[in-house]
């Protein structure tokens, strides 16, 4: 089951039927047993003919906070240590990939999310950016993983390469992040053995294309919203990005105009074009 957030009208595209509700996004979604709360609330909902499915489409998410996970895949440590490495580099991205708790970091607000079909921005101050692919869990105020979205944590490299405590910076600015096309409720958690694919466009041709499958991932999603919910709440329930296990190499940096498009199995496909914040 997944529902597309267009303002204040959500759609529930279940087993090839549309219902269509105008229901408090919180509330719809905020549910234990999300599933089968929501195949209930169907029968209630208007039922239609018409849905567009290409978008575009609100991020899924009202008041909710969208958290990251960071170096979950070894990929990203390897990326890691090697843009760290003029700063002095350190061991500190190593020592997160082994250690029990994981690093975990606050992204971004509501306000500041991108959802399909929206622009994403690079910083004006950073000179090397990427996205980064990563499966995105909806977690109930109750601590349930309910459901799944596909999460870009766009990132600077070069600012998070010039000192590891420039992470919030790099890491949290306006339209730093995007999640979408929608929120996937399915009736068992997703198979670890779907594949993330990251697709970059520049002038119609592709110019970064990678996969890997989420069993690749160091943690389990439940692990990783047990240490979140350790000493948090979250009324409205919250998103985590679980990490990515996709960088493009050291020589790739984004320009504006490109177009990612993020795919994971059994959610769909999230397409962002990138712009530039404003000048300083
Ligand atoms: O340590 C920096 C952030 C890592 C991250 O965002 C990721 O691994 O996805
Ligand atoms: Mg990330």
């Amino acid at each position: 089951m997944k529902i597309y957030k267009q303002g204040a009208t959500a759609y529930i595209v279940d087993e090839g039927r549309v219902f269509r509700t105008n229901s408090d996004w919180d509330l719809l979604i905020n549910r234990a047993e999300l599933h089968r709360r929501l195949r209930e609330d169907c029968s209630g909902f208007e039922r239609v003919s018409e849905f567009d499915a290409s978008g575009p489409f609100d991020p899924p998410v009202q008041h909710q906070e969208l958290w990251a996970s960071g170096v979950t895949y070894l990929r990203s440590r390897e990326a890691r240590v090697a843009e760290s490495k003029s700063a002095g580099g350190g061991d500190f991205y190593d020592r997160v990939y082994d250690a029990d708790r994981p690093e975990l970091f606050f992204k971004a607000a509501a306000h500041r999310i991108a959802g399909h079909l929206d622009t994403v921005l690079i910083r004006s101050d950073s000179s090397w950016n990427v996205p980064e692919p990563e499966l995105t869990l909806f977690i109930t105020s109750a601590g349930t993983i309910e459901g799944y979205t596909i999460g870009n944590d766009m990132s600077s490299r070069s600012i998070e390469g010039e000192n590891p405590l420039y992470l919030p910076q790099a890491k949290t600015y306006d339209r730093s992040a995007a999640l979408g096309p929608c929120l996937c409720v399915p009736e068992q958690p997703l198979s670890m053995g779907s594949a993330v694919s990251l697709t970059i466009l520049r002038d119609g041709a592709c110019v970064f294309e990678d996969t890997i499958t989420l069993e690749r991932m160091k943690r389990q999603p439940r692990e990783l919203a047990d240490w979140l919910l350790r000493a948090l709440t979250f009324p409205h329930g919250c998103f985590l990005m679980t990490g990515t296990g996709i960088v493009p190499p050291d020589d790739f940096t984004l320009q504006v105009g490109d177009e990612v498009s993020i795919t994971i199995e059994g959610i769909g496909t999230l397409v962002n074009i990138v712009n530039q914040s404003r000048q300083i």
